[in-house]
């Protein structure tokens, strides 16, 4: 028979465990709580499987186009959509399998709408990576432009050089291939994922596009080099955060931020 001393060492001890689980229940409703707002807060798909165009916005100065966000992955000529290496962002990445268009771009030419309500000077990078030979001047470059942008050109800050695409009336142009307003944008990294992005021949110039008015704007690539693959571009104002990323360790520090952070879809 129980004494009463023992009945309340059992009441203490069912009172402890009661104690215990409502703290682990208010710890965990909590978490939840703060598991659903971050859910709660407009999520977007990772790489907008049902949107009609390629459509991007940007906020607060940064926009991130997954370049595998198209509508038809069948449908995207002689880029391959692959998902079968390295660690990429969002479904996967672009990788040109087709011949080298090395002066001729708009082979296989995709479009990426991007929703500007921030006007201003804007830094392109993408993420590249050579996924073809060991060489870091071969499968390394892709066509980049810009057509309805106010301005799109190469800029070099430490001797205030600027390079503008062939095919537009303005000049310098940037050595080597460049064609109706078409920029070669390369980069030289093996083994990773790298962003970056150059453009002139043995004359590297970072990739600048000027957008004047809030509203919608092209950006198209087209393929150039077999091998070179493509995982997401960043357009963003070197301001905050991204200001002073002029060398790869600081750009690959900054973007961190980025990783597993979603495509910029409406
Ligand atoms: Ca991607």
């Amino acid at each position: 028979m129980l004494s009463s001393n023992n009945y309340a060492y059992i009441f203490s001890m069912n009172a402890q465990l009661f104690l215990f689980r409502s703290r682990v229940l208010l710890i965990s409703t909590i978490f939840l709580i703060a598991s659903c707002d971050k859910g709660g807060e407009d999520p977007r798909p990772l790489s907008c499987p049902e949107s009609d165009a390629l459509n991007f916005t940007e906020s607060d100065g940064l926009v991130i186009v997954e370049f595998e966000a198209v509508p038809d992955r069948s449908a995207i000529g002689d880029w391959d959509f692959r998902n079968d290496f390295a660690a990429y962002e969002g479904e996967g990445f672009l990788y040109w399998a087709g011949e080298d268009h090395f002066s001729q771009p708009g082979n296989s030419t995709l479009g990426y709408e991007i929703e500007i309500s921030n006007p201003g000077t804007y830094r392109f990078i993408y993420s590249g990576y050579i996924a073809l030979g060991e060489s870091t001047t071969e499968s390394n470059d892709l066509w980049l432009r810009f057509a309805d942008a106010s301005d799109f050109y190469g800029f070099r800050e430490n001797d205030d050089s600027y390079v503008y695409p062939k095919g537009t009336d303005k000049s310098p142009n940037p050595e080597g291939a460049s064609r109706d307003g078409w920029l070669k944008v390369y980069m030289n990294q093996l083994n990773e994922w790298t962003y970056t992005a150059k453009t002139s021949d043995n004359d590297a110039h970072d990739i600048y596009v000027e957008f004047d008015n809030p509203g919608t704007y092209l950006m198209e690539i087209s393929g150039r080099s077999e091998g070179f693959a493509i995982d997401r571009a960043v357009i963003y104002k070197e301001e905050g955060n991204f200001a002073d990323l002029g060398n790869r360790a600081k750009r690959k520090e900054a973007f961190e931020v980025l990783d597993g952070s979603d495509a910029t879809c409406p």
